[in-house]
């Protein structure tokens, strides 16, 4: 469901690799009707192209960007440092490292330049934090977050019926969120 004429939540990655991971948050943007845009930008390999897309975004009506990278993850720094619009780090977990790299290199910022870094591939919560801020000016986006919670917090006690007729070990279900 996407209802925003415009998109107003950027979502970028260093590598076209990160997509399996980044997907996730445009889902969820687009379950709660928020329009958004995906591209490929890096500060390593295109940092013309970077600085341009920051200094950019908020002119074209984007008001948070999402940015996810891997390992030298300089990316969600490096698009903090080229705009005033809030910028959400998602660490992509990579073969070496596990994506502790990425995550310390995400969230160690330097003051004055602040990334809000999410939980390694955490695209989906990256995506949820985003509509929390497009919420605080949009009554509709407001709602779906709000409908959101709510679908998590029945999902979460509907999951004790699983305790109440307790399934053999390891095959109880965990609350789809
Ligand atoms: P390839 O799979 O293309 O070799 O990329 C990407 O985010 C990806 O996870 C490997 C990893 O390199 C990362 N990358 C960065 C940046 N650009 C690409 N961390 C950046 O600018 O920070």
């Amino acid at each position: 469901m996407t209802t925003d004429p415009a998109p107003r939540v950027a979502v970028v990655m260093g590598s076209i690799s990160d997509h399996r991971v980044m997907v996730d948050a445009v889902d969820t943007l687009t379950e709660l009707g928020i329009s958004t845009e995906v591209r490929v930008v890096s500060a390593h390999r295109t940092p013309h192209d970077m600085v341009t897309f920051g200094e950019q975004a908020a002119d074209r009506g984007i008001r948070v960007i999402i940015a996810g990278a891997g390992g030298a993850a300089h990316l969600p720094g490096m698009l903090a440092a080229t705009t005033r619009l809030p910028v959400i780090g998602v660490p992509i977990g990579l073969k070496h490292l596990d994506g502790i790299d990425s995550l310390l290199s995400i969230a160690q910022m330097p003051s004055g330049v602040p990334v809000a870094t999410v939980a390694i591939d955490g695209a989906r919560n990256a995506a949820h934090l985003a509509a929390r801020i497009i919420a605080l000016t949009d009554e509709a986006v407001a709602d779906r977050v709000d409908q959101h919670r709510q679908a998590i917090a029945e999902a979460s006690r509907e999951s004790n019926t699983q305790l109440d007729q307790p399934a053999p070990l390891g095959q109880m279900v965990p609350p789809a969120v």
